[in-house]
C-alpha cells in the first residue's frame, strides 16, 4: 500500500516539475515570441489621485520608445494588501524588474526586500525602510514644505496671519515631511498662526466638505497650504461657494492638465504651487539602464521642486521639451585642485574616461589647493565659455559669488562628490554620496564588532569645512551616542592625505601611547598613512588598533586581507558617467534631478571573501 502511495506520489510530483516547467518555457517564449525582451511590472498605489494618474501616464510615455518592453499596470487601490498580491503576481508572472509607487512604506518593506533579492526594483515617491532595493527616485518634500512656508511668510507680511494646513493622508511619509518643513519655516514667524489642520486625504472634495465647516466657524483666514492642488482646488471651492473670496491658496504638485496646479495658478485661483516630478519618467529611464546592465545605477535620485506663481506659470505651462537626442559638441568645463588622495586619483581618471566615450570636450583644469584657487578656475571657465561647469567643492560654504557669475553667464553648474550649501537656485544638479550614512555605517561595523568592549576612539577628519568631514563625523557620532562605552577621545584633521593620518597618528601615539583601540580615518588614505604609524611606533594595527576607513579603494582592501584595516565603507568615485549623462540630458534641455546620490558597499574583515 505504502509503495503504491509512494509512486502516486512521485508521478504527481514529477508532473507538476513537468508543467510549471512548460509554463515557464511558455512565458519565456510568449514574452520572446512577440520580441518582448523585458517584462517590467509596474504596481501603483492607487489611482485616484490625479498625480498618479499622472504617474502611470508619463511611465507609458516612456515605455513606449522601446520595443522591446512590456510593462504590466497593478493598482492596488489604496489596499496595501492589494498591493502586497499585486506585487507577488507580478513576480510570479515573471518580470523582469518592478517599479513601485508604495502605499504603505512600512507594511511593503519586507515584500520589496524580499523581491529585491531575485529582481531589481525602482521605488517611486515613498522609499521602504533600510535600503533593500535598487533605486529610489522621488522629491524632497521636507524641502516643499519649507518652500510653502516661506511662500506664506511672504502672503502674510509683517501682519497677523492665520493659516490653514491642509494635509493628505494622515502620517503618510510626504505628509510628515512637508508638514515638519512647513512648520520648521514659520517657527520664527510670532505673527503667524497655524489656526487649524484639516485631513483631506488628497481627495478634493472631502477637502472642501471640511474647509467648508471650518470656514463656518471663522472666516477670519488669510493662507490655506494645501499638500497637493487637488485639494488645494476644494479649499478654493468652499471659500468660493461661501462667498469669501480674500483667502489666498498654496498647492503641491503642479501639474500641466486642466484643474492641474499650473492650469489654477495661471487662473488666479491659486496663488502658488510647487513642482512635484512624479519621477515616471527617470524611472523607466534608469529601468532599461539597469536591464542593459548600463553604468552603475545611483541608490537614490532627488528631483527638484520649483515654485510656481502667476509670475513664472507660463514657462512651465509651456515647456514643451525640446528633447532632440541631438546635441551640438559639448564643451565641459571641470574645476579640480590638485589631487589629494587616491579616491581623487579614480574619480578624475571616471570622468575624463566617461567624456572620451561620449565625444564630450572636457577642459580640465587641476591646480591649487584651497577654495579661492578653485573660485579661479571656475572663473576661468567661465572667460573660456565652456558650456557647462561641474567642479567637487573643496568646503561647503562661500560659494554664492562664483556660482551667480556662472548662472549669470548663461553657464549651468553640476555639483559632483561634495556639496555646497548654497541655495539649489544657483545650480542644476547635484551628483555624489551620501556622507552622513558613510558616517553611520563605520560606526555600526565598529559596533556589531566590538559590541561589549570599552572603545577609546581617535577620529581623523578631512579638510574642515568640506561635505565628507562634517557629515562622516556628523554621522558616526550620531550612532555611537547613545553607548557609553565608545569614546571619541580625540579628533584631529588630516586632510584626507596619507602624509596627514600618518602625522595625527604619530602626534597622537607619542603623546598618549596606546590610550586608543580604535582609530577611525575618515578616508583609506589616512587610514593607511595611521597604520604606517600604528607599526613605526611598535603596535600591531588590527590588534592593539581597530582601524576603520572610509572609500573602498584598493589598497584599503589589500589591508583588510592582511588583517591591517578591519573595514572601509565604499564611496563611489566612478561619478563620469552619470556626470556625462546629465550633461547630456542639460544639453538636450531634459529636466535634471536635483540630486544623484551613488549606490555603496561595506567592506569589512569578515566579507573580505567577497572583494
Ligand atoms: O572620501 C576622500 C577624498 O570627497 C568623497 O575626498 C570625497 C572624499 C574621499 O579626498 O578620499
Amino acid at each position: 500500500m505504502i509503495r503504491n502511495f509512494k509512486f502516486r506520489g512521485i508521478i504527481i510530483l514529477s508532473t507538476l516539475i513537468v508543467l510549471s516547467s512548460v509554463l515557464i518555457i511558455n512565458l519565456t517564449s510568449e514574452k520572446k515570441s512577440d520580441g518582448v525582451e523585458y517584462v517590467i511590472g509596474m504596481s501603483q498605489a492607487n489611482l485616484y489621485e490625479p498625480w498618479r494618474i499622472s504617474m502611470n501616464e508619463e511611465i507609458m510615455n516612456e515605455v513606449k520608445k522601446y520595443k522591446n518592453v512590456k510593462i504590466i499596470y497593478k493598482d492596488a487601490g489604496g489596499d496595501t494588501n492589494k498591493q502586497k498580491d499585486d506585487i507577488n503576481e507580478l513576480v510570479n508572472d515573471g518580470a523582469d524588474l518592478l517599479i513601485v509607487s508604495i502605499n504603505d512604506s512600512e507594511q511593503l518593506t519586507p515584500v520589496v526586500s524580499k523581491v529585491y533579492k531575485s529582481i531589481p526594483v525602482i521605488l517611486l515617491d515613498r522609499a521602504v525602510e533600510g535600503y533593500d532595493y535598487t533605486l529610489y527616485i522621488g522629491t524632497d518634500n521636507n524641502s516643499i514644505g519649507r518652500q510653502a512656508g516661506h511662500m506664506v511668510k511672504g502672503l502674510v507680511g509683517s501682519k497677523q496671519g492665520k493659516v490653514i494646513e491642509v494635509q493628505g493622508l494622515l502620517d503618510s511619509p510626504p505628509v510628515i515631511s512637508r508638514s515638519e518643513g512647513f512648520r520648521e519655516e514659520l517657527k520664527g514667524s510670532k505673527n503667524i498662526e497655524i489656526a487649524r489642520t484639516v485631513i483631506g486625504e488628497w481627495q478634493r472634495d472631502e477637502t472642501e466638505d471640511k474647509i467648508t465647516e471650518v470656514l463656518k466657524e471663522d472666516k477670519d483666514i488669510d493662507v490655506i497650504f494645501a499638500h497637493n492642488d487637488y485639494m488645494a482646488l476644494g479649499a478654493y471651492k468652499a471659500a468660493y461657494n461661501l462667498g469669501i473670496k480674500n483667502i489666498k491658496i498654496i498647492g503641491v504638485d503642479g501639474l500641466p492638465d486642466e484643474n492641474g496646479g499650473l492650469d489654477l495658478v495661471s487662473k488666479g485661483i491659486l496663488s502658488g504651487t510647487f513642482t512635484c516630478p512624479t519621477g515616471g519618467k527617470e524611472a523607466v529611464d534608469y529601468a532599461m539602464n539597469i536591464l542593459n546592465k548600463k553604468e552603475a545605477t545611483p541608490k537614490r535620485i532627488i528631483l527638484r521642486s520649483d515654485k510656481v506663481t502667476i509670475d513664472n506659470v507660463s514657462k512651465y505651462l509651456n515647456r514643451k521639451v525640446t528633447v532632440s537626442g541631438k546635441h551640438k559638441k559639448i564643451i565641459l568645463g571641470y574645476a579640480q585642485l590638485k589631487s589629494e588622495s587616491s579616491w581623487r586619483d579614480e574619480n578624475e581618471e571616471s570622468i575624463k574616461e566617461a567624456a572620451k566615450e561620449a565625444g564630450v570636450d572636457l577642459v580640465f583644469l587641476e591646480s591649487g589647493t584651497n577654495q579661492e584657487d578653485q573660485k579661479k578656475l571656475i572663473r576661468e571657465l567661465i572667460k573660456m565659455k565652456v558650456d557647462i561647469i561641474s567642479f567637487s567643492p573643496f568646503v561647503e560654504s562661500g560659494w554664492d559669488d562664483v556660482l551667480k557669475e556662472a548662472k549669470n553667464a548663461g553657464i549651468p553648474v553640476v555639483i559632483t562628490d561634495r556639496t555646497v550649501d548654497s541655495d539649489d537656485t544657483n545650480w542644476v544638479s547635484s551628483i555624489g554620496s551620501d556622507f552622513l550614512e558613510e558616517g553611520k555605517r563605520v560606526a555600526r561595523v565598529l559596533m556589531e564588532h566590538c559590541d561589549k568592549h570599552k572603545t577609546n576612539i581617535l577620529e581623523i577628519k578631512g579638510n574642515t569645512g568640506s561635505t565628507p568631514s562634517i557629515e562622516r563625523d556628523q554621522g558616526f557620532r550620531e550612532t555611537i551616542k547613545n553607548y557609553s562605552n565608545y569614546k571619541i577621545i580625540k579628533s584631529d584633521v588630516g586632510n584626507f592625505t596619507y602624509k596627514g593620518g600618518k602625522e595625527v597618528t604619530e602626534k597622537f601615539l607619542r603623546a598618549n601611547k596606546n590610550k586608543i583601540n580604535v582609530l577611525y580615518a575618515q578616508n583609506d588614505d589616512m587610514a593607511l598613512g595611521a597604520i604606517e604609524a600604528i607599526k613605526e611606533y611598535g603596535l600591531i594595527p588590527g590588534k592593539d588598533i581597530i582601524v576603520l576607513g572610509i572609500d573602498g579603494t584598493q589598497r584599503a582592501l589589500d589591508s583588510i586581507k592582511m588583517g591591517q584595516m578591519y573595514c572601509t565603507i565604499g564611496c563611489n568615485p566612478i561619478l563620469g558617467p552619470q556626470l556625462i549623462k546629465t550633461v547630456e540630458q542639460i544639453m538636450t534641455g531634459n529636466e535634471v534631478p536635483l540630486k544623484i546620490i551613488s549606490s555603496e558597499d561595506i567592506f569589512a574583515k569578515d566579507n573580505s571573501g567577497k572583494f
